[in-house]
């Protein structure tokens, strides 16, 4: 809060409201939905209604916990109120997150009071993991692990993708885990030329590649890993694609240290991809930040400059795409540190066939 707070007055202004569920669980500790937080240099407020109100007194230690009855008073209504007690003269909003109604509200609500887009704020705190935060990704990392062994054991051919991925699902939660991180990818034959493909009716195949993209829930942190299987034995380009992207994300795990920026790390793996003729068909992000967001800051591509840092978790996750054949790709989690990084999924990568 204090690190908001010194952020608030760099940017002169005397408020900041927050309606990003990650951010707002950052700040206040709170795991439910459909609350806001608005910051001022005195004092914390946290809204929300009825239905949270006892939960928030609980999780949200700080904070002065308003129950907003929209019967009564809009939220707009509740926010003016605390700005004209303290003396607000602009409040900070989220423009990445705020529903544009709820903006109008607020400054059809308060004429006098400037409302200032801000971007980034609480993710720049969020950028770098606490030795806590690292606990939990690593702890899902691990249940992702275990899911992983299983299915090799379960998924058969004749099996559809959407079964597949239901027992994966299945195995996260028996091993310990809150939900999945994000809907599940698991996707076979051709269709793993889609790098985000969703899991439909298809039989699983003899022959088939199959991309399981996946991770675990744990206390509100996720985690991301993708492994490509084949089902039977891989033909000669099948395996020729994989060693591509198999040394490919080794160089990506190589090159991923603090003090270079993404997109350093990206050209590194961008070249070994091309060294093999199979640069147009490479994804083009190599990987991105993972946390409370399953997509956070820092971003690794080509156009991204943001720097790595020690106890960053990101995700190194190069792939080849072909329209109507199908794709590869390899993705690890891993922590950022000043020598080598800590990979926190551990799965095998060789090109495992069942
Ligand atoms: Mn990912």
């Amino acid at each position: 809060m204090k690190k908001v707070i010194k952020q608030l007055e760099e940017r002169n202004l005397d408020g900041l409201f927050l309606v990003d569920y990650a951010n707002i669980r950052y700040m206040s500790g709170f795991t439910n939905a459909d609350s806001y937080i608005l910051i001022t240099k005195e004092k914390q407020y946290f809204l929300t209604d009825y239905r949270y109100s006892e939960q928030a007194e609980k999780e949200c230690k700080g904070f002065e916990v308003i129950t907003v009855d929209r019967e009564e008073k809009p939220l707009e209504q509740v926010i003016l109120e605390i700005a004209d007690s303290t003396g607000l003269k602009n409040i900070g909003f989220e423009e990445n997150h705020i529903v544009f109604q709820l903006l109008e509200k607020l400054r059809g609500a308060m004429p006098r009071i400037e409302f200032v887009p801000t971007n980034g704020i609480v993710e720049s705190l969020r950028y770098i993991k606490t030795n806590k935060e690292i606990d939990y990704i690593q702890t899902a990392a691990s249940i992702a692990d275990k899911a992983f062994d299983q299915i090799l054991d379960t998924l058969k051919p004749g099996m559809t993708e959407l079964e597949a991925a239901w027992k994966l699902e299945t195995f996260m939660r028996e091993f310990g885990a809150d939900s999945s991180a994000f809907q599940t990818i698991l996707i076979s034959g051709q269709k793993t030329s889609l790098p985000h493909g969703i899991p439909s009716r298809k039989k699983i195949e003899k022959g088939d590649l199959v991309t399981i993209d996946f991770g675990a829930l744990v206390e509100g942190y996720r985690s991301d890993m993708t492994r490509t299987i084949v089902v039977g034995k891989p033909d000669e380009k099948q395996k020729k694609i994989y060693a591509i992207i198999q040394e490919a994300q080794e160089q990506g795990l190589q090159s991923a240290r603090a003090g270079r920026t993404g997109k350093e790390v990206n050209e590194e793996v961008m070249k070994i991809i091309s060294g093999y003729g199979y640069i147009e068909f490479a994804g083009k992000g190599l990987g991105h930040g993972v946390g409370l967001d399953i997509h956070e800051l820092p971003f690794m591509n080509k156009t991204c400059g943001d720097e790595l840092k020690e106890n960053c978790v990101v995700t190194i996750e190069p792939g080849i795409y072909i329209p109507y054949w199908g794709g590869v790709r390899i993705e690890d989690i891993i922590a950022v540190k000043n020598g080598p990084c800590k990979v926190l999924s551990n799965s095998p990568k060789e090109l495992i066939s069942i």
